[in-house]
């Protein structure tokens, strides 16, 4: 079982997507342990983003990514987070799979609507950035057993 951070960003939200963007989710089987909808600050968006400090897109990503709402979440399951990244498709839209949220959603890289967490520790690191402990509820689907 794993736990990983997805978040709907700013064009995603501001486009009306985060409902069908959670259903995705819901129907394939995760289980939602903690959201909620807030508005990065540059100090949050560059600890974050930290890998790419120094990259030609940074400052951009950061203008982007603060520059409205996002919607953030937890979602647990079995191999959650690969999962989870399979469903979002490629970075570039225009490279990812038609079926997955970047390649029905989005057509630019730097406009792609979500993120996902790469790998156990930047999962455990994001959720930690976004969420406070308490906030993570125990939470469990009713269907638990036959997905
Ligand atoms: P990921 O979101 O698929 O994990 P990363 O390589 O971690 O992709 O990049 C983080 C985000 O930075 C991407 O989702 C995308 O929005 C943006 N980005 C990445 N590479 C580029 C680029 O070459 N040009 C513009 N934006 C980029
Ligand atoms: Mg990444």
């Amino acid at each position: 079982m794993e736990r990983t951070y997805v978040m709907v960003k700013p064009d995603g939200v501001a486009r009306g997507l985060i409902g069908k963007i959670i259903t995705r989710f819901e129907d394939k089987g995760l289980n939602l342990v903690s959201a909620k909808l807030l508005q990065m600050d540059e100090a949050l968006a560059k600890a974050h983003y930290q890998e790419h400090v120094g990259k030609p897109f940074f400052d951009d990503l950061v203008s982007f990514i603060t520059s409205g709402p996002i919607f953030a979440m937890v979602l647990e399951g079995d191999e959650a987070i690969s999962v989870a990244r399979k469903m979002m498709g490629e970075t570039n839209p225009l490279e990812a799979t038609p079926g997955t949220i970047r390649a029905d959603f989005a057509v630019h890289m730097n406009r792609n609507v979500i993120h996902g967490s790469d790998s156990e520790a930047s999962a455990k690191r994001e959720i930690g950035l976004f969420f406070k402990p308490e906030e993570l509820t125990s939470a469990k689907r009713a269907d638990w057993n036959w997905i």
